[in-house]
């Protein structure tokens, strides 16, 4: 029977450099030998692509914080039928830009929808599905603004206040404070190539529980 596959989630606030954690790190596993599939939240299938314009898009003001919880969770549901759940059954390793604790992050620290609903949404939509690692990029708010910057124009949800990047960079800490088993935070504020050796070193115990 094929051994099912890894899963591991990159999470961390605007412009932590999520993203450019993202190549090095695939290269490094796919020269591990490593047979991967790399995709993003909300995102990664046709379904998720649609719902991420939609969320993403800055003219669109009407979208009310409930809609934007269940767009995100439609969109992971989607995912993790459509490519997560086959890969990872198939033993294939799964590189994911963002996982449900962005949910909890975002629309729980920073929009302030309530934990619980979170936590049922998760385990409705995801089957509670939970990376076996997750690397939590950690920065000061305003560094990372200041990166995102840097890009062109907002979208929106970089449009929002300082506050709101506070309070998901507290639910991400808290999260990864609460469960060190799955969560190894990384200073992001290391050069990209410190970054991404923590990363690799992070991913070491993952090989160890192939064999
Ligand atoms: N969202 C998502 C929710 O609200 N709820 C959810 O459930 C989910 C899943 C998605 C947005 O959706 C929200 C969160 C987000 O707002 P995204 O595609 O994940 O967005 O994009 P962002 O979080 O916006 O990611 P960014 O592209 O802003 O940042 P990255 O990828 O973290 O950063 P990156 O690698 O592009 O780097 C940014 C800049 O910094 C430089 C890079 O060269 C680049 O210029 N940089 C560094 N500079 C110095 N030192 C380093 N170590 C550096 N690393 C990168």
């Amino acid at each position: 029977m094929t051994p099912r596959g890894k899963f591991i989630s990159l999470e961390g606030g605007e412009g932590a450099g999520k993203s450019t954690l993202l190549a090095g790190l695939q290269a490094h596993l796919v020269e591990q030998g490593v047979d991967l599939v790399q995709t993003r939240e909300p995102g990664g299938t046709p379904l998720g692509e649609a719902i991420r314009a939609i969320v993403l898009d800055a003219g669109r003001r009407d979208l009310s914080a409930e809609s934007e919880l269940l767009l995100m969770f439609a969109s992971r549901a989607q995912l993790v039928r459509e490519r997560i759940e086959p890969a990872l059954a198939a033993g294939k390793w799964v590189l994911c830009d963002r996982f449900t604790d962005a949910s909890y992050a975002y629309q729980g620290g920073g929009r302030g929808m309530p934990m619980e609903r979170i936590a049922e949404l998760e385990r409705w939509a995801t089957n509670g599905l939970t990376p076996d690692l997750t690397l939590l990029l950690d920065l000061p708010v305003a560094t990372g603004r200041a990166r995102a910057a840097g890009r062109g124009e907002a979208d929106r949800i970089e449009v929002e206040a300082d506050a709101f990047f506070e309070r998901v960079r507290e639910v991400y800490r808290t999260r990864a404070a609460a469960d060190p088993a799955r969560f190894r935070v990384i200073d992001a504020s290391l050069t990209p190539a410190q970054v991404l050796e923590a990363a690799i070193g992070a991913t070491h115990h993952l090989f160890g529980a192939v064999a």
